[in-house]
């Protein structure tokens, strides 16, 4: 099979401050209890569950000055550790995985991999750009900014986290599956020349060429690739548990069938997978669907 030939580090960030509604906090516990780490060590692979970050969680860290960003300075404060946290795990050698947590923690997991890496590749699987900043923002929500800030754009306090550090270059960057895009996204996802595969463009190539160019632009002159999965990129008929659904998403099969693609072309060098809501879930299917996805990317084979 396509496993990864390094031991995989857990980390999960019960973070629910970057979202617009509450309860993604329990993203890792959702996800933990569909069965995640008996999976991965049926795979073969050593498992290292580090645990869940603290976040607190109150009113009081909710108003920043001068500024519309919610809950600012937690926001950073968990991400400034779990920076730290995914720069260690690369430096022992494991894979890290990222537990969400809504989508804010990108720039944690972003930076801590910059520390080692100069050029990475990122794929974004998302209904969403996730590319505002404060100026553009219709809500102030700080997980509709992660991808914005990993490139170097944002409030200084969310760019500056990890300290003086390297950004990942607009090159680097592909958006798949997005069909929400606000118009100030769509102007600096233009400017800065970010590819885009809407669902448009998903519709007509299909998958399996939509991925393979993903994989060509991502791994040009790159040092790594970094696989960012929100889990509203999918439907929500079919992954109901997300905070902010949008209809005429990728379905089940293609989002295996894209996680399969990056499996066999064995260059995905950390993951994320973020946005499971347990409180808006049924069953815990949206838990379950991320757990299937994980399993793909990590090599699980039918036959
Ligand atoms: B998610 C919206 N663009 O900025 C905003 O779920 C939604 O991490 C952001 O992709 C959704 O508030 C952020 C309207
Ligand atoms: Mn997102
Ligand atoms: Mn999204
Ligand atoms: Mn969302």
């Amino acid at each position: 099979n396509s496993r990864i030939r390094q031991d995989v580090s857990l980390i999960g960030v019960p973070m629910d401050l970057g979202a617009d509604r509450r309860g993604v906090d329990m993203g890792p516990s959702a996800i933990r209890c569909a069965g995640l780490e008996s999976r991965l060590e049926q795979l073969g692979y050593a498992v290292h569950d580090e645990g869940d970050l603290v976040v607190r969680r109150a009113k009081a860290y909710s108003s920043v000055p001068e500024s519309n960003l919610k809950y600012l300075y937690e926001i950073v404060r968990v991400n400034e550790e779990l920076a730290e946290a995914v720069a260690g795990i690369i430096a022992r050698k494991r894979f890290p995985l990222v537990l969400g947590g809504d989508h804010s923690i990108a720039i944690g997991t972003l930076a801590g991999i910059l520390r080692h890496k100069e050029n990475v590749g990122v794929i974004w699987y998302d209904a969403h750009g996730d590319v505002n900043t404060a100026d553009t923002s219709p809500s102030g929500n700080i997980h509709g900014m992660a991808l914005a800030v990993a490139m170097g754009y944002g409030h200084p306090a969310l760019t500056g986290i990890g300290g003086e550090r390297r950004k990942v270059k607009p090159d680097n960057v592909v958006i798949v599956g997005s069909r929400s895009l606000d118009p100030g996204e769509q102007r600096f996802l233009k400017e800065k020349g970010v590819t885009v595969y809407t669902m448009h463009e998903v519709d007509r190539l299909g998958v399996s060429r939509v991925m393979e160019q993903t994989l060509d632009q991502v791994t040009r002159g790159t040092d790594g690739v970094h696989l960012s999965l929100d889990l509203d990129g999918l439907d929500p008929k079919e992954a109901p548990g997300v905070g902010t659904p949008i209809p005429a998403g990728m379905s089940l099969r293609e989002s295996l069938l894209a996680v399969e693609i990056l499996s066999d072309a064995g260059v995905v060098t950390s993951a994320e997978f973020v946005e499971v809501n347990p409180t808006l879930d049924i069953r815990n299917e949206t838990a379950k669907i991320a757990v299937e996805l994980i399993a793909s990317l990590l090599g699980e084979k039918i036959m």
